[in-house]
């Protein structure tokens, strides 16, 4: 793409500008565990991310507008507009995992809202909660409470984001339920338009931004299998590697299970056949 600048890289994906109004963001086959990039990709698994954020974006559209303006022929990038990013990770848990149950453990709150006693790791809850981060540049984000959000972005603007977010999760978390995954928590990026306008940016509901579990398998007490990464992460710890970088190179038959589960999760949530989205990545806007 000569004619775009590379402007940002993450883990998984970059980011160009083709003008001042228009990004390009690019999802690559890369993932990463135990958040370490592994040496090995997942073919296609950049196609299924940029497909299942364009699906979303193309179904919450009446919710709040969004940053898709397009989807590019490769099928793993996408053309957006190009925003003032608001300076808050919008996190929505329905399930109580990840730092949301270390953070109960250890003081039966999550994000400064009080939590029922008595809950179970991976319980859900008895309602969705708003649970905002701060976007760190290197490292983890940071839990922060209402206080320190409405500091952030105001008091205005941070009653919006709430109400869209757990809007836009208990849509989502419903539809993918009925198709037999539960999204146990996502985290959404939101900017603002020239106009002063809330727009919906960066992913929707991907694996890599949410917490993808197999329905079947759900049980509370215990941690959840992760939809897509699980053969990656059993493997890793088969290995007693350290999780410190380098990570380990993948062999072909995790990397084809594990390519598997992502085709399964965007086929499932769409009930669009990956093929189809190959041949003509539009069909998911449709
Ligand atoms: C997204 C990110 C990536 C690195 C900035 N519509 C937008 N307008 C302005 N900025 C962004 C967006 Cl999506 C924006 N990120 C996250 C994505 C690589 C960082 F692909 N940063």
């Amino acid at each position: 793409m000569p004619e775009a600048a590379h402007v940002g890289s993450g883990k998984v994906r970059e980011l160009y500008a083709i003008d001042g109004d228009q990004l390009v963001l690019v999802a690559t086959d890369r993932i990463s565990t135990f958040d370490v990039v592994l040496p090995t990709e997942i073919p296609d698994k950049g196609r299924v991310l940029t497909g299942l954020s364009a699906f979303w974006f193309a179904r919450t559209r009446s919710t709040v507008p969004n940053h898709l303006l397009g989807l590019r022929e490769d099928g793993r990038s996408s053309e957006c507009r190009r925003l003032e990013m608001l300076p808050l990770e919008c996190v929505v848990r329905g399930y109580i995992t990840g730092s949301g149950w270390k953070d109960y453990q250890a003081s039966g709150a999550t994000s400064g809202q009080a939590l029922p006693d008595g809950l179970r790791e991976s319980d859900r809850l008895p309602a969705p909660i708003f649970t905002p981060s701060t976007k760190a540049d290197e490292g983890h984000d940071e839990n922060i409470d209402l206080d320190q959000a409405r500091e952030l972005v105001g008091a205005e603007r941070l009653e919006e984001v709430e109400r869209v977010s757990l809007d836009l999760y208990r849509f989502a978390a419903d539809y993918a339920l009925a198709r037999g995954i539960i999204v146990a928590d996502t985290k959404f990026e939101f900017g603002v338009d020239g106009e002063g306008r809330l727009v919906f940016a960066d992913e929707a509901f991907t694996p890599d931004s949410s917490r993808f579990w197999p329905a079947a398998e759900y049980e509370p007490g215990r941690p959840q299998p992760s939809f897509d990464k699980q053969f990656v992460r059993d493997y890793c710890e088969s290995l007693g590697w350290d999780k410190t970088a380098p990570g380990p190179e993948l062999p072909d038959e995790v990397v084809a299970g594990t390519r598997a589960r992502y085709v399964e999760a965007f086929e499932r949530l769409t009930e669009i056949p990956f093929d189809s989205y190959l041949a003509d990545p539009e069909t998911v806007l449709r």
